[in-house]
């Protein structure tokens, strides 16, 4: 019998980005696909690969039956919930950010650690924050040849980050500040945002206006100053990459771009490497696409990667003052490989495993 596949939090931005991908692949390997949201969601009817699929609302029963139970909600409701369809028998792959650290349950990226899937005493697999998972299939595989001892990174994350808030919120202020001359005096974007009706602060989704703007700020207040956000790249990046003792500086930054994270790395490796090597062994990666010749104008930007499956990278050169270490510049579709695409490939994963 072929397996059953459910997917929590359908109508969300990621839960559509994985419908747009199961109907993207030439086949499935699943008998059924359910769809479940929140009692406010249930009853809508959505496409699914041609078929009508009527979404049900999350509730214990609707696990029956369910061999892989894929989660793209919030943390508190993934907390509760996927717990639940562990224990009715179901793989629960979790996109929130409530069990990536737990010991008990591994945290996969397919090109990494796909090993890890069937290590799973929770019946719980978790899927990385967009910002790390952006950069993994890259550093995972440098990793491999040259031996990954340090990570600076800067992060140029796009506003569905947010989720669909996020979006609307980037459009909104977008079309207020269309043929505006603003941005030229100081608090002009803020005020004409404000005179719009559009939220600012803490009504918005974002700490700060983003159209015409950058905001060093993403997640959650943590100790000595670092977001929650930064922090997630540092202990995820350790724990998929499997190496508790890397060292990892991250500032994450919120871009006025719709989708597609963008990530500038400073990569420091055991041993000697080279920018030929590296490209080559980029190259090699299925999932990796290289962009990289600057005399053609050729780099990866958040518009070439989006809606796309590969990580794109470029801008490869070897530090001028640092030994041992590259730069890079990276970009991934976060609703893509960042989220559903991940997500829906530890499924796939598990399904092979069997
Ligand atoms: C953002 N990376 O761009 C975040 C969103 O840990 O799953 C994902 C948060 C998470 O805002």
């Amino acid at each position: 019998d072929k397996p059953v596949l459910a997917l929590v939090g359908a109508t969300g931005a990621v839960g559509t980005t994985m419908i747009n991908i199961m109907d993207s692949r030439e086949s499935v390997p699943w008998g059924e696909i359910r769809l479940i949201a929140s009692a406010r969601s249930a009853g809508k009817v959505l496409k699914v690969r041609g078929e009508d699929v009527t979404v049900l609302e999350l509730k214990p029963e609707v696990f029956d039956g369910v061999d892989i139970a894929m989660f793209d909600v919030p943390d508190e409701v993934s907390a509760e919930w996927a717990p639940v369809a562990a224990a009715r028998g179901a793989v629960a792959v979790d996109n929130s950010g409530a069990f990536r650290m737990d010991p008990d349950v591994p945290l996969v990226v397919p090109e990494v650690n796909a090993d890890k899937v069937t290590d799973r005493p929770k019946g719980i697999i978790a899927n990385p924050n967009c910002t790390t998972l952006s950069m993994m299939a890259a550093m995972g595989a440098l990793h491999r040849e040259f031996g990954l001892e340090a990570l600076v990174v800067s992060s140029y994350q796009a506003a569905s980050g947010a989720g669909q808030p996020g979006v609307d919120q980037l459009y909104a202020e977008i079309e207020a500040l269309a043929g505006k001359q603003v941005g030229s005096v100081s608090g002009d974007v803020a005020g004409v945002l404000k005179e719009a009706g559009v939220p600012v602060g803490a009504d918005s989704p974002f700490p700060a206006p983003l159209a015409l703007n950058v905001v060093p700020w993403a997640g959650s207040l943590k100790d000595d100053g670092w977001s929650s956000e930064e922090l997630k790249v540092r202990n995820e990046s350790r724990k998929i990459l499997g190496i508790p003792e890397l060292k990892v500086s991250a500032t994450c930054v919120r871009v006025p771009v719709v989708t597609t994270h963008a990530l500038a790395i400073h990569a420091t490796f055991s041993g000697e490497v080279s920018v030929e090597a590296a490209r080559k062994v980029l190259s090699a990666q299925p999932t990796i696409v290289v962009k990289d010749d600057p005399a053609a104008g050729e780099w990866p930007t958040p518009a070439d990667a989006v809606g796309g499956d590969p990580t794109v990278v470029g801008r490869i050169r070897q530090s001028l003052d640092f030994p041992n270490t590259l730069e890079l510049f990276v970009c991934g579709d976060n609703l893509r490989k960042g989220a559903a695409l991940n997500t829906y490939e530890v499924a796939e994963t598990v399904a092979a495993a069997g």
